[in-house]
């Protein structure tokens, strides 16, 4: 039980996770953001510090990108970056939080000018997506109201279904919408995409190439996140991962980090239900390091998923259901916390050093000189963050 299969081997040697490259920029709350010395000053240099992720770990090949934050004059110029340095360019994001047009809302806007506003924004991201090769465009909206009788909830609505099938309909034949759900915040008392329930509604409306975004921190605390995940599994509209973790809100930190647990069990429904190994699901990250080294905070964030993962592997499948099956409460439940419980980092550092990667690719990151390399190196311009 203990042990790594040759198949499970196999399924870890496959799993790719893709870096958000706002979080090689500099991050704050609304009380402070903090410079970092050797902060990226361009989405080229976001994807050099995402590339180095990889090339310790293997374990992060893509990058997702923001726009505007990284808009470049060039994107095929920023492909062709990425290539050579061994990632892809992935997942585009949309924005529309940060326009002071959008300050009651974008997609679901009750006026037609601000609403044309926030459908060409996507369009425009779609064209990015042509132009770098990615496959999903990734919206995430802030619109809501902060108080009962501001807004016509259900008008917001039709008027959302009508935006997205204007977005759906420009989407390439290989490419996907995807949809993230948030309970709140912005919007502190209606928010118009703020559960799994919705974003799927609104996606099933849209076509098969419509699919959600779970991020792990827009739910409510005490939320069976793993029922979801399982749902949005069965029912093949579980598009991604939005990967973190949070004590309070959303607060973006390290995945695994706050919860360990959750994310064996998140994982856990993911094996089950046949998203690993899956090119139809993307495993994103979507943190901030706000006072944390960020580069050796990807390296960690990546390994915790992969840890996770191998203790979802190593749960005995047949113990587990010859248990459940017998309506043995406790054997069953033994049976999951054994994984759960399984130490299998000496395992993933063999893993790593029979592929010619460092066994502790933090310790690696830290003797390799590149953090002194780019402090040195980016003096000058104006570090990236966001809005930058
Ligand atoms: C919103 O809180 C969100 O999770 C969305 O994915 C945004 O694109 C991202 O955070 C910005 O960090
Ligand atoms: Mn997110």
């Amino acid at each position: 039980m203990s042990t790594l299969s040759p198949a499970d081997l196999a399924l870890l040697d496959a799993q790719s996770i893709e870096l958000p490259s706002w979080a090689f920029g500099d991050s704050g709350t609304r009380f402070r953001v903090f410079p970092t010395a050797g902060t990226p000053r361009d989405p080229f240099e976001k994807i050099a510090d995402a590339a180095e992720v990889n090339r310790l770990t293997a374990l992060a090949p893509a990058v997702a990108l923001h726009i505007p934050w990284d808009t470049v004059d060039d994107f095929a110029a920023l492909r062709r970056y990425a290539e050579d340095r061994g990632v892809r360019l992935g997942t585009i994001n949309s924005n529309t939080f940060q326009d002071v047009d959008f300050k009651f809302g974008g997609l679901t806007h009750d006026e037609p000018r601000v609403r044309q506003k926030a459908i060409d924004h996507h369009l425009e991201c779609i064209e990015i997506m042509d132009a770098t090769g990615s496959r999903d465009l990734k919206i995430w909206l802030a619109d809501g109201s902060n108080y009962p009788g501001q807004s016509d909830m259900r008008a917001r609505q039709d008027r959302l279904h009508d935006s997205l099938q204007q977005i759906y309909a420009r989407l390439g034949e290989r490419q996907r919408l995807v949809l993230e759900y948030k309970f709140f915040e912005p919007a502190f008392y209606h928010t118009d995409v703020p559960d799994w329930g919705t974003a799927y509604a609104q996606t099933v409306a849209l076509g098969d190439r419509a699919l959600v975004c779970l991020d792990t921190g827009h739910h409510a605390p005490g939320t069976n996140i793993e029922f979801i995940v399982m749902q949005l599994l069965r029912l093949g509209r579980l598009g991604s991962f939005d990967f973190n973790s949070r004590f309070y809100a959303d607060d973006d930190l390290i995945v695994g980090a706050a919860d360990p647990f959750q994310l064996f069990r998140i994982l856990v429904e993911v094996v089950r239900g046949g998203g690993l190994d899956n090119p139809d699901v993307v495993f994103m990250l979507d943190q901030c390091h706000n006072i944390e080294a960020k580069i050796p905070a990807q390296i960690r964030s990546v390994l915790n998923v992969q840890e996770m993962t191998a203790r979802a592997l190593l749960i005995d499948r047949d113990a587990l259901a010859a248990a459940q099956s017998a309506h043995d409460v406790l054997a069953a439940n033994a049976v999951f916390m054994d994984a759960f419980h399984t130490d299998v980092r000496p395992a993933l550092a063999a893993w790593r050093e029979e592929r010619g990667l460092p066994a502790d690719p933090v310790a690696a990151y830290t003797a390799s000189g590149y953090q002194q390399r780019i402090e040195a190196e980016r003096v000058g311009g104006t570090p990236a963050g966001w809005g930058a």
